[in-house]
């Protein structure tokens, strides 16, 4: 397939702006002296939003190569909704993608299924790209229904979209027992996944939509699994959390993407 590689690095509530701003300048200069080829691999920050527009002022300033988004995303437009922050709003400060539903959203607040699929809308009608997680429990995984369970969530969220509208979204397969606790994936079980959601969105909306959504895995990556899993047909990059918030470790991920 000719889907470019994706690494988002999910920074979740970590790096202020003036973190950011090192950070940035740290990893570009990593990148650069590596002679990295942005072409074949794209890398993507999501910063908290009030690191956003420091990574903003610094992408055009240097005209960077890398690409940044947000983290979440209020469903409404505009008014009296105290502590949100809007599609347009996050666009406007040049932003490529959204994180949606990502699994501690899910958990920490009243985000379900509903408000997911209106976060997706939000994201798209603003002209940016929705990463839609994903992924099972433990305990779904011990009942053997890990692979219904994330094509499920994937189809329940999607299924009321257009082909158009679909062949925006990027996927990321996050199993919730992967998350932060070192405990990564087979390259094996991120495939099975990756290619049972690439299946059934093929079935929804045709093959040349499932051939163009990238599908991301996330959970524990780093620059000492990130080889393997990325050697997988159906893996096309990743959603990497702890291992972002470090410029070395993030750049040795890039170059062996
Ligand atoms: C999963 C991932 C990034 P980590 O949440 O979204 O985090 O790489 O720390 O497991």
């Amino acid at each position: 397939a000719s889907r470019i590689p994706l690494l988002a690095g999910n920074w979740k509530m970590n790096l202020d702006h003036l973190e950011a701003t090192y950070f940035v300048q740290k990893l570009v200069w990593l990148l650069r002296d590596a002679r990295f080829d942005y072409s074949r691999c794209e890398i993507a920050l999501m910063p908290s939003f009030t690191s956003l527009r420091s990574v903003q002022v610094l992408v055009e300033a240097d005209k960077l190569k890398i690409r940044y988004g947000a983290q979440a995303v209020s469903v409404t437009t505009q008014g009296a909704f105290t502590g949100d922050v809007s599609a347009d709003m996050i666009a406007h400060l040049g932003c490529s993608y959204v994180i949606v539903g990502h699994s501690e959203r899910r958990k920490y607040h009243p985000e379900d299924d509903v408000n997911i699929v209106d976060q997706v809308r939000a994201v798209l009608a603003a002209g940016m790209q929705p990463i839609l997680c994903v992924g099972e429990s433990f305990e779904e995984r011990r009942q053997g229904i890990e692979l219904d369970f994330a094509v499920g969530q994937v189809h329940d969220v999607t299924r009321d979209l257009s082909d158009k509208e679909a062949a925006k979204l990027i996927i990321a397969y996050e199993p919730v027992w992967a998350i932060g606790t070192g405990m990564v994936a087979t390259p094996d079980t991120a495939q099975q996944a990756a290619k049972a959601i690439r299946d059934d969105l093929g079935e929804m909306f045709g093959p040349a939509v499932a051939d163009t959504v990238r599908i991301l895995y996330g959970g524990s990556v780093s620059s000492k699994n990130a080889t393997h899993l990325i050697g997988e047909p159906d893996v096309d990059g990743f959603l990497i959390g702890g291992a972002s918030l470090d410029p070395d470790e993030l750049a040795k991920i890039a170059r062996l993407t």
